[in-house]
């Protein structure tokens, strides 16, 4: 039978001085390897160090040993986003790792990843901040800062604390997920090291599941550090982009747009409906125009995964119906309990928010917020009620 591909991606940019010496070790690493084929595939960018001259000669001395290389500077991202469709389509690979070439990545962990695999995981990523896993001890306060906030920033934008370290580039990721995201990868910002960021991300969001590998992070003993300060800020955009975007996306933020154009039907219609209507009907029939509004949008939109037939749609509506009564309801008592106490009530809360509205606004907006719970709760389980899991 024969064995699966697993290919070791280097990105190199001016390690002609480091990359004999990475190959050596992952080269030797590889012999513990019995259930995969084993290979490295170098993308270089043309590094004014001639780092691709060196690796074309070692192709004598490594097996399966494959060498891209970029006309260009195209960043970290680029380089990887180049070696992995290469390596998945022209090497037949299954799985990719992401390695450096400085041997910051400790290169006997290489199995392990491969085991993680094997039991079914869909990447492996090697982590600094779990037990068992560091940051060299000599780097600067600032250094471990940037490393270490940085990533509970990425965690907490992000709201995903699940993988502890996010920006790590050491990985095994496999064809599946490759091929699921590579459409999203096609953004110039992850050109840089955001592509780690962006990557995960993106394959979190598809729900792969991640194994973490602890690992000692070694500092580079030669060569310089490529990585620039436009990577904070790329990150820093990238993250707070994918919260802004979530949020438009989301149920809540369609609900509050929904219920503000509902508001706006019934100021709208009422002083139609006035013209040739008592006052008291004009006003029934100018609500009913914004909740059969507030009906037709939430089902095309706020609610739209979860779309009623046609056929439920009329009693649907009569549900939406007493909803919406519900939250006038609520209002009302909102406001007649406020009336009834609004004595202690100033006299305890208004001098410690030192401030000067008039009680009857502050029951309103108390009632118009509560009233939008119950709306969106009353939506949420009796009228677009989640279908049951097959
Ligand atoms: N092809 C290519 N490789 C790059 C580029 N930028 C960085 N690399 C490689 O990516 C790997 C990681 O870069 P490093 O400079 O080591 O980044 P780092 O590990 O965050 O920084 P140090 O800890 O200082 O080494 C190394 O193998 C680099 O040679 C690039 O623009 N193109
Ligand atoms: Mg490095």
């Amino acid at each position: 039978m024969q064995q699966k591909k697993a290919f070791v991606i280097i990105p190199t940019y001016n390690e002609r001085e480091n990359i004999e010496k990475t190959l050596t070790e992952v080269y030797k690493t590889f012999k513990e390897i019995n259930n995969w084929e084993c290979g490295v595939l170098v993308v270089d960018d043309t590094s004014p160090d001639k780092t691709y001259e060196l690796v074309e000669n070692l192709k004598k001395k490594f097996a399966s040993l494959e060498l891209l290389v970029n006309p260009e500077k195209a960043g970290l991202g680029g380089a990887y986003l180049k070696g992995m469709d290469f390596a998945f389509n022209k090497l037949s690979a299954e799985v990719v790792f992401e390695f450096d070439a400085d041997l910051s990545h400790d290169p006997t962990k290489i199995p392990l990843f491969l085991k993680k695999i094997d039991e079914g995981y869909d990447m492996a990523l090697g982590s600094r901040y779990i037990p068992g896993g560091s940051i060299p001890a000599d780097w600067g306060f600032h250094r471990k800062f940037l490393s270490v906030v940085g990533n509970l920033v990425i965690m907490t934008v992000l709201t995903n604390f699940k993988i502890r370290d996010w920006t790590t580039g050491y990985r095994a990721i496999t064809k599946k997920v490759f091929t699921t995201i590579r459409e999203e990868l096609n953004d110039d910002k992850f050109s840089g090291y955001t592509f780690q960021i962006g990557f995960l991300h993106k394959a979190m969001n598809h729900g792969f599941s991640m194994a973490e590998i602890p690992f000692h992070f070694k500092d580079r003993t030669i060569g310089k550090s490529k990585i620039g300060p436009e990577y904070i800020k790329n990150t820093l955009e990238y993250i707070m982009k994918v919260r802004v975007t979530d949020l438009l996306k989301s149920r809540i933020f369609k609900f509050v747009i929904v219920g503000g154009i509902g508001a706006l039907t019934q100021l709208l219609t009422l002083q139609g409906w006035r013209l040739v209507a008592p006052f008291q009907l004009a006003f029934f029939l100018a609500i009913e125009c914004a909740v059969l509004m507030n009906f037709i949008l939430s089902n095309l939109w706020t609610f739209s995964d979860r779309k009623l037939k046609a056929k439920q749609i009329p009693a649907k509506f009569v549900q939406f119906n007493l909803a919406s009564g519900g939250s006038i309801l609520i209002q009302q008592i909102i406001a007649f309990v406020g009336e009834t106490f609004v004595g202690l009530f100033t006299l305890f809360t208004l001098p410690i928010i030192n401030m000067d509205i008039d009680t009857g606004t502050m029951y309103a907006v108390g009632g118009i917020l509560i009233g939008m719970f119950w709306n969106f709760f009353a939506y949420n389980t009796f009228i677009w009620k989640k279908g049951k899991k097959k």
